[in-house]
């Protein structure tokens, strides 16, 4: 099966749409940690977009297997968003102790409230914040072409008692940050 790039990203968008924002719209019901049976999720995706050719499982692995960024997982027949979640339920990932070290890159004109409020999920359920420099500098830039990264000190929120949670490799996830916790680093 060959597929062109353009094709990935659009049925990645549709994914992403479903399991993090709307699976209402998709008649599909997630479990507590965000999983859905894959047939089911296929059989929904291809009746609410109508793909050509349907959309197969050899399909949502091309997409998977091509991505950069480690957005999904797939177990027992069953497909998850990892991350980036924004519907009304809660979906449960695992608590685990981070690097001492993360990162967040963010938008200048964000930092006024940041530096006030601290690290809110906004339109998401959680904080989301990188293992490395680099992947927060390509986050931050989504939102401002001179990004600003916010380096977070893990332990001493963790000694404050906030949790943090494991999306992929890269991703972690936690509540709201206090602004004690961060400070902001140079991009090098
Ligand atoms: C900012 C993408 C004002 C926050 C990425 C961020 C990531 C505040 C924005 C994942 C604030 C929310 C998530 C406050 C936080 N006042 N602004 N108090 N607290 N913010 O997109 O972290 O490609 O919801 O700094 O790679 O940018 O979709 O979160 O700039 O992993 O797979 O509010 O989404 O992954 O923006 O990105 P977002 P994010 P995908």
């Amino acid at each position: 099966m060959i597929m062109s790039e353009r094709s990935r990203k659009f049925i990645s968008k549709k994914m992403s749409y479903a399991l993090r924002h709307n699976p209402d719209k998709y008649q599909i019901q997630l479990d507590e940690y965000g999983y859905t049976d894959l047939d089911t999720f296929i059989r929904a995706l291809n009746r609410v977009h109508h793909f050509q050719p349907a959309l197969t499982r050899a399909a949502i692995k091309d997409v998977i297997d091509h991505s950069v960024k480690q957005r999904f997982a797939i177990r027992n027949n069953q497909i998850a968003a990892l991350y980036g979640h924004s519907i009304p339920g809660i979906i449960k990932h695992r608590p685990a102790t981070p690097p001492a070290i993360l990162y967040h890159g963010t938008a200048r004109r964000f930092l006024p409230s940041i530096e006030k409020l601290g690290l809110l999920p906004m339109q998401r359920q959680f904080v989301h914040l990188s293992t490395d420099r680099a992947t927060a500098i390509q986050v931050g830039r989504r939102h401002d072409h001179q990004p600003v990264i916010l380096q977070v000190d893990t332990r001493a929120a963790a000694a404050a008692g906030i949790t943090f949670y494991i999306g992929n490799d890269q991703v972690w996830l936690c509540d709201e940050l206090p602004p004690h916790f961060f400070k902001i680093i140079p991009k090098n």
